[in-house]
């Protein structure tokens, strides 16, 4: 066991997860359910490596209830991360990105945690084989509201399911997302701090390769998709416009533009190099894109737990109720004093 003070860099994954529960960070079902994670992400980084070789680039056919259509790998890694959650025995209910709508786990199985997750985001990015993520928070279950299949109709199910699932980002217990790139690197917190691991494929494992991971306070980095520029409000056009000579300190060098569309991509780069990524609303969106339960509420808790902070443009991101799944919200996170800024000029 760490003593206090000492570096954890090295530690396997399986074996801090059991050290965070010593820790009394999380109990013993949450550990189990972090564990099954980790290997939900061990599988899909071995299949998106082989995607291309496996004939599993290219639609599914089918389009998610949000209307996109559906990548084979999509589909497939949903199924990944259900039936890892479902045979973890600890999750009572999952939302998924790819899902209709939440899902109970059948009761034999039951549990006390609610997992929110996209099992394969920035998809778009997979046939060119640029970097995408799994992203996911966890939740204790409403004990007050526990789905009871015996004498409850499918729709009062589902109504229970989706109000323990929808819960403000500030009840999250645990967060994280893999990142499946060069390296495939899960990041997590649990409340206490955030760390990085990366997969050492010959071994099997994830192995710790970043220690209390702190978001730089500011960076001169941006990473919007401009090519929506003109169906930005003007305080967002000017916002942007002033990164290009300088941002707060004017007359300094520009801001350097780097988006790969993936936004574990983006946000990773984000937390370790400082910057501000967002995903704001426009004329067409005015939520923007991004899914307020399971990608911009984890993405959050984790910026916040580095010291960074998570934002709808007008305040934190953890604070907002959800009232449906699906969801969306302008999200612009990464280093405080730059998303300081950038709602200097949403106000
Ligand atoms: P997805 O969940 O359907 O993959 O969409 C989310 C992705 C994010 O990873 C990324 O930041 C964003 O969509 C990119 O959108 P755009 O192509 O509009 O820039
Ligand atoms: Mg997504």
């Amino acid at each position: 066991r760490a003593k206090a003070g000492q570096s954890e860099m090295g530690t396997p994954f399986s074996t801090w997860v059991l050290q965070q529960e010593m820790k009394d960070n999380i109990d013993n079902e949450h550990a189990i359910v972090l564990q099954s994670i980790s290997v939900a992400c061990k599988q899909i980084a071995s299949l998106v490596q082989r995607a291309g070789l496996a004939g599993m680039t290219g639609l599914a056919g089918e389009q998610n209830v949000q209307g996109e259509d559906q990548k084979k790998l999509d589909v497939i890694s949903n199924d990944v991360f259900c039936d890892t959650l479902r045979l973890s025995g600890r999750t009572g209910v999952i939302a998924s990105e790819e899902e209709d709508v939440p899902v109970a786990v059948e009761e034999t199985y039951g549990g006390n945690y609610v997992c929110v997750f996209d099992p394969l985001d920035g998809s778009s990015n997979i046939d060119a084989a640029v970097s995408t993520g799994s992203i996911w928070g966890i939740y204790a279950g409403d004990s007050q509201c526990v789905p009871d299949f015996s004498s409850e109709s499918p729709a009062e199910v589902e109504a229970k399911c989706v109000q323990n699932v929808c819960q403000p980002g500030e009840n999250l217990v645990s967060a994280g997302y893999c990142m499946y790139s060069s390296s495939t690197i899960l990041v997590i917190s649990v409340g206490d701090g955030v760390f990085g691991f990366t997969l050492d494929s010959a071994v099997g494992e994830f192995i710790m390769t970043h220690e209390r991971i702190q978001i730089p306070k500011s960076g001169k980095i941006y990473s919007f998709n401009e090519g929506n520029y003109d169906m930005w409000t003007p305080g967002l056009k000017q916002y942007m416009d002033s990164l290009k000579t300088g941002g707060k300190e004017t007359g300094t060098k520009p801001y350097s533009a780097r988006y790969i569309g993936s936004l574990v991509g983006d946000f990773h780069r984000t937390m370790l190099y400082g910057g501000i990524y967002g995903y704001p609303g426009d004329a067409k969106n005015p939520t923007g894109k991004l899914r307020l339960l399971y990608e911009c509420a984890p993405m959050s808790f984790l910026a916040e737990q580095a010291g960074g902070a998570g934002s709808d443009g007008t305040g934190r991101v953890l604070k907002i109720n959800p009232e449906k799944v699906h969801q969306r919200v302008p999200f612009f996170t990464g280093s405080v004093e730059e998303v300081a800024y950038l709602e200097s000029f949403m106000k």
